[in-house]
């Protein structure tokens, strides 16, 4: 059995340039994790599900588990000293961590905390996903916006946990994708699933419906073609969604398959944040052999202008990737 933390060494090894940072990195959102996790499990007996009252930055409300979770990932990775500054969906504007190993340090993580969050009153999956990127400012000074406001290409690591059945960790540092299920006697992760591939074509899609007459006819159009009955091809396929991004994903990846949420009528930018969600996700379905792009471009290559901004996403099977981009030029182009 190798243990995450095995594994991250044994691989940096293969790096000679590694200085060990983003090993170290990754051991503090690891401990974060199971913080975070040890508190999901308890939901529902102590007093953190539910919403705060307060609004984001995006007018959402966020829940108690939102906030608990963003400060618990927040103080790992700012007391390591690993990263020089995050900037995460619960947060306006991004944090620099000015303590002299902070800005001495070269990583910026971008995170969703708690992904899915308004799952966890009906003790469904959530999770949570980082990205993370070298910075472009010189060390040794604050972090600056321009840290994060990078295309996904630049991503050193991206990955999600899951608080499911089983607490998992995927990442990737563009070496394959690998998944650790974490012991809960005794709060371990361990590597279960090595170097993930997803099907080049899966029979699974999944997407909120409820919006269809707000879907663009490219989206309307391949969700009649998944329903249409063609044996050769597998159809119809399956619908599966469960509302929480990266249990969509994780299903998606082990057993092929395409998330979509696409642009509807009343929000044309979709609903994802591009910086917190799409470019982890991609990064990961990409290093996995899918594909990742907002209906027409590839999403790892679109250069951000705003931390929060959103972007349509589709994403998952090469195939079914291809397929939707197909329809998308055609009817919606
Ligand atoms: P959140 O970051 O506010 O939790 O929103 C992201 C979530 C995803 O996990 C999920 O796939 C999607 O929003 C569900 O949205 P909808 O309820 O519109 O289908
Ligand atoms: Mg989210």
């Amino acid at each position: 059995m190798i243990t995450l933390g095995e594994y991250i060494i044994e691989k940096q090894q293969d790096f000679p340039e590694a200085t060990g940072e983003l090993s170290l990195l990754l051991g503090s959102i690891r401990l974060a994790a199971k913080v975070v996790n040890r508190e999901i499990n308890k939901a529902g007996l102590v007093d953190i599900i539910g919403a705060t009252g307060i609004e984001n930055v995006q007018g959402e409300v966020q829940q108690k588990m939102d906030l608990y979770a963003n400060e618990t990932f927040k103080a790992a990775l700012e007391a390591r000293g690993e990263v020089c500054g995050i900037a995460s969906e619960e947060e306006d504007e991004f944090v620099s961590f000015n303590s002299e190993r902070g800005i001495n340090s070269k990583y910026v993580v971008l995170m969703d905390p708690l992904d899915g969050s308004s799952n966890i009153d009906v003790n469904v999956s959530v999770g949570t996903i980082f990205s993370i990127y070298k910075r472009v400012s010189p060390v040794g000074q604050p972090a600056v916006l321009e840290d994060f406001l990078q295309p996904g290409i630049k991503q050193v690591a991206a990955g999600y946990i899951i608080y499911g059945s089983s607490t998992m960790l995927v990442y990737t540092t563009g070496n394959g994708v690998h998944g650790f299920t974490c012991d809960p006697s005794l709060g371990v992760f361990y590597l279960s699933h090595e170097n993930i591939r997803i099907p080049e074509d899966g029979r699974t899609y999944s997407i909120n419906e409820g919006n269809y007459l707000k879907f663009p006819d490219g989206v309307k159009k391949y969700l009649k073609f998944c329903q249409e009955i063609d044996t050769p091809t597998n159809r119809p396929y399956t619908s599966r969604y469960i509302g929480s991004l990266a249990s969509d994903f994780h299903r998606n990846l082990l057993t092929g398959g395409i998330y979509l949420y696409p642009s509807t009528a009343s929000a044309p930018k979709g609903k994802l944040r591009l910086l917190y969600e799409c470019n982890p996700m991609a990064f990961l379905i990409e290093q996995a052999g899918g594909r990742a792009s907002d209906g027409y471009n590839r999403i790892m290559e679109v250069t951000p202008t705003e931390l929060h901004q959103r972007i349509p996403f589709f994403c998952g099977s090469k195939n079914m990737v291809k397929d939707t981009n197909d329809f998308m030029a055609k009817y919606s182009g």
